[in-house]
C-alpha cells in the first residue's frame, strides 16, 4: 500500500464531508464565518477524521452519521489551531504555508473565529440526532468529545504549556503531561468516538483509547524533532522556533537519537495493541507507522 497517497485520498474524502458542513457565509457576521472557513480549508493532513473514520471501519460502522463527529473534531482542532497562533500564544504568521487566521483577519476576528469553530462543532456533532443513530452512543461520543477537548483534555495540556513556557519551567513528568493532554488528547477522542459510535465494547474502546494515546505521544514527539531537522517548505511553518523561544520539549530532554527511537517504540506499541484487537486494517497500521516516520 501506498500510504502516503492512501492517506491524501483519505483526507480528500475527509475534506468533502467536512466542507460540506461548514456554515455559509452571509449575514452582518460574514466576517467571522468566512474566517472560520478560510481556518479550516487551508489545508492540514485531516489527521483526526481520517483516524475516526478508519475506527469506526475497523469495528465495522457504516452508518453515514459518523460524518457529523467527523467534521467536529476538525472543527476543534483547527479552532486549537487559530488560537495557538494568536499573539497572546505563540504569535504565529505562517501556518500550513498560508498566513494565520488572525494575521490575515486581524486578533479581534482571530479569537472569534476559534470561539465561532469550537462552539459550531457541537452544532455539528448535534446534527446526527437529526439521523436514524442510536442515541445512547452518539451522546457516549458527545462526552468523550467535550471532555477531550475540555480542560481535563487538550485546554488543560495548553494552560501547563503556556505556564511551563513562561515561568515555571518544565520537567520531564510535567512535559508528559502536556503532550498527553495538548496533543494525545484529541487522537484519542478522535479513535475513541470512531470505536463507540461502531459499537464496540468497553474493553475494546480501553484499548483503542491506549493505542491512540501513544500515538498521539509518538505523534508529538516527532513534532518535536521536525523542529529541529525539518524543512520549512515541507511543514508549512518555520523550524527552529522551539530553540528561538527557549522551549523545553522532548528533545531537549532525550536528544535527537533517542528521540526517534522512543517514536519508534511508541508507535510500535500502538499497532502492537490494535493487533491484538484481532480485527484486520491495514490502513490504520501503516498509518500509524508512517506518522512515526513523517516530515510534516
Ligand atoms: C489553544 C486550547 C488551545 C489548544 C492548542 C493543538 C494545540 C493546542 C496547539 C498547536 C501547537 C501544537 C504543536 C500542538 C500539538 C499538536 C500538533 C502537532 C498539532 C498539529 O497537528 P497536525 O500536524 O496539523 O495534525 P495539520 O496542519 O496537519 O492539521
Amino acid at each position: 500500500m501506498d500510504i502516503r497517497q492512501e492517506l491524501l485520498n483519505r483526507a480528500e474524502d475527509a475534506d468533502r464531508i467536512i466542507y460540506a458542513l461548514l456554515p455559509a457565509e452571509e449575514g452582518y457576521q460574514k466576517t467571522v464565518l468566512e474566517a472560520m472557513n478560510y481556518s479550516v480549508r487551508s489545508g492540514g493532513k485531516r489527521l483526526r477524521p481520517v483516524l475516526m473514520h478508519e475506527t469506526y471501519r475497523m469495528f465495522g460502522g457504516t452508518d453515514p452519521a459518523i460524518s457529523y463527529f467527523m467534521a467536529a473534531i476538525e472543527m476543534i482542532h483547527s479552532y486549537s489551531l487559530v488560537h495557538d497562533d494568536l499573539p497572546a500564544m505563540d504569535g504565529d504568521t505562517l501556518r500550513r504555508g498560508k498566513p494565520t487566521t488572525w494575521s490575515k483577519y486581524g486578533e479581534d476576528i482571530g479569537v472569534l473565529a476559534g470561539d465561532g469553530l469550537l462552539n459550531y462543532a457541537f452544532e455539528t456533532a448535534l446534527k446526527a440526532f437529526d439521523e436514524d443513530i442510536d442515541q445512547a452512543k452518539a451522546i457516549q461520543a458527545l462526552r468523550i468529545l467535550g471532555s477531550k477537548a475540555g480542560v481535563y483534555g487538550m485546554i488543560g495540556g495548553q494552560t501547563v504549556d503556556v505556564e511551563s513556557s513562561k515561568a515555571l519551567g518544565v520537567d520531564k513528568k510535567r512535559l508528559d503531561f502536556i503532550y498527553e493532554l495538548k496533543t494525545g488528547a484529541l487522537l484519542e477522542a478522535a479513535m475513541k468516538i470512531g470505536a463507540v459510535l461502531a459499537g464496540a465494547s468497553d474493553s475494546e474502546c480501553l484499548v483503542i483509547e491506549e493505542a491512540a494515546a501513544k500515538t498521539g505521544l509518538a505523534f508529538q514527539i516527532r513534532d518535536d524533532i521536525l523542529d529541529v531537522t525539518g524543512d520549512t517548505n515541507v511543514i508549512g511553518k518555520p523550524v527552529g522556533s522551539d530553540e528561538r523561544n527557549h522551549k523545553v520539549t522532548y528533545v531537549t530532554f532525550a536528544g535527537l537519537k533517542q528521540a526517534e527511537a522512543d517514536v519508534e517504540c511508541l508507535s510500535e506499541q500502538a499497532v502492537k495493541l490494535l493487533d491484538g484487537l484481532g480485527r484486520e486494517d491495514t490502513f490504520l497500521r501503516e498509518l500509524i507507522l508512517y506518522l512515526a516516520h513523517r516530515d510534516k
